[in-house]
């Protein structure tokens, strides 16, 4: 294990860390398959791309990277709530917030794995205790695995997690997402409504923001344009959200581009709403993203 703050060379994985946007200190990963970027800020993935490959993360042009304010794009790491809360900020706020690295590891196979923890600050006090740690796992894949300890002796906590991603697509309207035929949803454009997926292939034409409920399988997004699939897969989480802002909502959010909805699209992997995690006293939660592409047969 390399200890934090040098440069890791193994066997061909190697991490450099840099001054990143907004002068936030970032680490750059390059293996023999892939390069990626992490930011201390928030744990915040915002670049994962395979050699050969379009990157598979959309990056906001307009994003902010300062500390207090979310970066816009990549992963944002969700905890300990999803969505609004009266008086609180949206999403909880370790996504606002400075992680500590923790450690590097090499693997012999040139997988770099970093492993990130929470530090809980003044915005944690209010919240009922707990510790997070993130494994950022770098090959020919991006693995992430989200781990949170109740830390009281005596109570249950209740939270919600997830990893808001954000994709890379070279045209929304040439892009179809497949796996939720079926699932539950509360759609947020209709007020939370209650539905149910009809389609094998969604595809994108207006804003969407739907809450897939105990959906815990693999769900891909096919991009007709660059000509791959992305699949998505998880463990330990029933919940995946999928959003585009479309037209107006790009317009309303200033750390966005008003053309950027025609490149992204979000598919979330979490457990939120009604698949809450409720955690007994002094134990651990894992969640784990794997986030793949292949060719589009
Ligand atoms: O995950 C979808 C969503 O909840 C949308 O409703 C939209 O608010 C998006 O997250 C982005 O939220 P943010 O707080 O990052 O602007």
């Amino acid at each position: 294990m390399t200890k934090p703050n040098t440069a890791a060379a193994g066997p061909a994985g190697r991490v450099v860390f840099l001054a990143g946007r907004g002068n936030l200190p970032m680490m750059e990963i390059t293996t023999a398959w892939s390069t990626a970027e992490i930011y201390l800020h928030g744990a915040h993935v915002t670049h994962f791309q395979r050699k050969g490959d379009a990157p598979l993360l959309f990056l906001s042009q307009c994003s902010r990277f300062e500390n207090g304010k979310a970066i816009r794009g990549g992963i944002p790491v969700i905890l300990p709530w999803f969505g609004a809360r009266e008086g609180l900020g949206q999403h909880g706020f370790v996504r606002n917030a400075a992680w500590e690295l923790q450690e590097i590891a090499s693997e012999s196979d040139d997988s770099v794995s970093v492993r990130l923890a929470f530090s809980p600050g003044p915005a944690a006090a209010m919240h009922p205790p707990f510790e997070a740690s993130y494994v950022v796992t770098v090959n020919d894949q991006l693995e992430l695995e989200l781990i949170v300890t109740n830390t009281s002796a005596t109570d249950t906590l209740v939270f919600e997690n997830c990893l808001h991603t954000y994709f890379f697509v070279e045209d929304i309207t040439a892009v179809s997402v497949h796996g939720l035929k079926g699932a539950a949803y509360l759609d947020k454009t209709a007020n939370q409504a209650r539905r149910t997926e009809t389609d094998d292939a969604i595809r994108i034409s207006s804003e969407v923001d739907r809450t897939y409920l105990d959906a815990p399988g693999a769900v891909e997004i096919e991009d007709a344009r660059i000509g791959r699939v992305i699949r998505v897969e998880k463990e330990n989480s029933a919940s995946t959200v999928v959003w585009n802002p479309w037209v107006a909502k790009a317009q309303q959010m200033a750390d966005f581009g008003n053309e950027e909805y025609r490149n992204m699209i979000c598919v979330e992997s979490g457990n939120v709403s009604a698949n809450r995690i409720e955690l007994p006293p002094k134990q651990t939660s894992r969640m784990k993203v794997r986030l793949g592409s292949a060719p589009l047969s």
